[in-house]
């Protein structure tokens, strides 16, 4: 595509200072000295920070090895147990009785869990899967509600070296099987329910579906009993959890784990074909997970209660609800249930109950919360708040600006991550106490990050927006697609061989302070007569109108045009006489005519994925009044199918 047209009409002008703080990273400055070292010594400089903040079972020699790109090598010669790194180090270094894992059930059961109960709990459970015969090498599926027996399995498959690959619980249980086929998993660890929306959402009943067909690499299925409620028990297949771990001992040396010994598979999807099993590492992705803890969070494990609303079933739920806050010794909050139940408080009343200091959390939810009224959020105490984080797609300002006032009270630095399952930690990301922030742009790379916007050739843009690269490997880099050499080089090395840059797949520009602005997927950029549209910022515009809740915004293909506007939206209130025509031209005030949607439909919802994103690809056909092509049948509000439809 060429991209010298793609055009941001939409101007933000609003900057906000980072707040004065002791923060490990306080001024403009220090972000400065810590990029410029990358910029003097790459290497040596990543060798430092592995060297200082991870404990080595053997130390590295070489630090990166890129004799064969795009298959790089981080730490390679090294051994590191990610699990001693996240328990056993902080136990010997007096930490045992701080406090690792606050969760709370949905039903509002609680439990503190501290490093040396947690460090017993792994040992019992890497014990367990040992016995069973699952040894390093093997992948184990974890189907699993928000438990802490999620964090538990994955560290204990961690542990002893065992590949795991977390399956989002509301996958279905076709989806479940291709993950199974595929990775070829030896055992499955799932529970027989948690809790969603006041009823018991049962998982082992999938597992049992998913293993009818094929599947016969699996030997055992361990369930943890949360739902208390009737399974179809297989004597010779089905193992319990707490009889299994009962008969072990509670201690377990770590296994030795080379540095690039494969620590999960998470699948994800992309544009074309099934979703990818995207490979990490050991070494290189625990320690970004573990440094952008401390660069985006300001995170200070010996006082922080950090919560990351994420499941474990994505790849923010590995890296910030379980293995960057574990590696810092910090305290991590895991909540099973909906975040509006029993209604749009149950957030707002975690965060004052166990007084969470930093938050992280995705734009649609927060539009979630702003709809339900700020009401809620002001009923509780939410003063221990200190740093609000964001992820998952571009937060459009108006989400950004009331995040910002009524949650963080004007003195919460918003931290808008972009980064992906691939890169495995944060790439753009202001640090909260040294970036000034703009409301809608994750600002700037952190220290070590090399990102870069290019044409289609791969040179650099200077104005105007590009695709976003990553020009430079980094530690927590994908290592691959499980089983699927071609499509890992196809999909993000390919592009741009010639210069050896990832390619992240997704749009952006840079304003004249040097900040990024994501502009969505390339695949979401519409081009109406000549000119590119970010359909982000329409939805932006849409969303700025006092009467508008949430909009997502698609091109429909259009004769004269190349493509026209086409927006859905869900108003606040009822829908008033003439709003379609008021809201066409509150467009076209905000960024130009030529952003006019043609066509406005109100709905009450917009489907998404479980994990939040607008299903872009099902607005497209309906738009264009095509038979739907996506998989619907995640979708929990069927009806809006028919309302979008018009
Ligand atoms: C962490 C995660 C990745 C895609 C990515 C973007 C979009 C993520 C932001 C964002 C704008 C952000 N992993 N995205 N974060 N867009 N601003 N802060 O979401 O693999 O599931 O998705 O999400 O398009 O390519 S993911």
């Amino acid at each position: 595509m060429t991209q010298e047209t793609i055009q941001s009409t939409l101007e933000e002008i609003r900057v906000f200072e980072p707040p004065k703080s002791k923060a490990l990273f306080s001024s403009l400055h220090d972000w400065k000295l810590a990029s410029d070292a990358f910029q003097k010594d790459f290497e040596g400089t990543w060798g430092n920070l592995a060297q200082q903040h991870l404990t080595w079972q053997k130390l590295f020699t070489q630090v990166l090895d890129e004799r064969n790109p795009p298959f790089y090598r981080w730490f390679a010669d090294g051994n590191i147990n990610l699990s001693e790194n996240c328990l056993d180090r902080h136990v010997n270094n007096g930490l045992g009785e701080q406090v690792a894992i606050i969760w709370e059930g949905e039903p509002g059961d609680v439990r503190r869990i501290t490093y040396n109960e947690l460090l017993a709990e792994v040992c019992l459970a890497a014990n367990g899967l040992k016995s069973l015969g699952i040894k390093k090498g093997d992948r184990v599926i974890i189907y699993m509600p928000m438990i802490p027996e999620a964090a538990i399995a994955m560290l204990a498959c961690a542990r002893i070296g065992a590949t795991h690959s977390v399956v989002f619980a509301a996958f279905s249980a076709q989806a479940l099987h291709d993950r199974i086929e595929d990775t070829g998993a030896k055992a499955v660890i799932t529970a027989d329910g948690g809790w969603r929306r006041g009823a018991i959402h049962d998982l082992k009943s999938c597992v049992d579906v998913a293993l009818t067909q094929g599947c016969n690499s699996v030997e055992h299925v361990l369930i943890v009993k949360r739902g208390h409620h009737d399974t179809n028990w297989q004597e010779d297949r089905d193992v319990d959890w707490v009889d299994l771990l009962k008969a072990q001992a509670d201690v377990c040396e770590p296994t030795i784990i080379e540095a690039e010994h494969p620590l999960f598979i998470l699948y994800t999807s992309g544009s074309t074909g099934k979703p990818k099993g995207i490979v990490h590492s050991t070494a290189g992705y625990l320690l970004w997970a573990h440094l952008t803890m401390q660069y985006s969070f300001d995170f200070k494990p010996e006082s922080d209660v950090f919560w990351c609303t994420a499941d474990v079933g994505w790849i923010t739920g590995h890296s910030y609800s379980v293995y960057g806050p574990l590696c810092n010794g910090g305290t991590t909050l895991m909540y099973e249930g909906v975040p509006t139940y029993p209604d749009a408080g149950r957030i707002w009343k975690i965060c004052q109950d166990h007084g969470v200091t930093v938050f992280y959390t995705a734009p649609t939810a927060i539009r979630a919360l702003i709809k339900a009224g700020d009401d809620y959020p002001n009923a509780y105490d939410l003063s221990k708040l200190r740093v609000l984080g964001t992820v998952g797609e571009p937060i459009n300002p108006e989400a950004w600006m009331w995040y910002h006032t009524v949650i963080g009270k004007e003195r919460c630095p918003i931290v808008d991550t972009w980064w992906q399952t691939e890169t495995g930690g944060h790439m753009l990301a202001p640090m909260p106490f040294s970036i000034p922030t703009k409301p809608g742009s994750a600002t700037l790379p952190l220290p070590g990050i090399f990102a870069g916007i290019v044409d289609a050739e791969g040179e650099d843009v200077k104005d105007g927006g590009g695709l976003l690269v990553l020009k430079k490997p980094w530690p927590s880099m994908l290592r691959g697609v499980w089983g699927d050499e071609q499509r890992f080089i196809e999909t993000y090395w390919e592009k741009f061989a010639h210069k050896g840059y990832y390619f992240a797949g997704d749009g952006a520009r840079k304003d004249e302070d040097g900040y990024f602005w994501i502009m969505g997927r390339v695949d979401d950029v519409l081009n109406v007569s000549g000119h590119r549209l970010g359909t982000m910022e329409v939805e932006s515009a849409l969303v700025s109108h006092h009467a508008v809740a949430e909009a997502a915004v698609v091109g429909r293909s259009d004769d004269i045009k190349g493509e026209s506007v086409f927006a859905f939206v869900v108003l606040k209130e009822p829908e008033s006489e003439g709003l379609e025509a008021i809201l066409r031209a509150h467009v076209s005030k905000e960024i130009g005519p030529i952003a006019k949607p043609d066509t406005i439909r109100f709905a009450d919802n917009l489907p998404k994925t479980r994990s939040g994103k607008i299903m872009r690809r099902l607005l497209r056909d309906i738009a264009a009044g095509r038979d739907i092509n996506s998989d619907i049948s995640t979708l929990e509000d069927q009806s809006v199918i028919a309302q979008l439809q018009g």
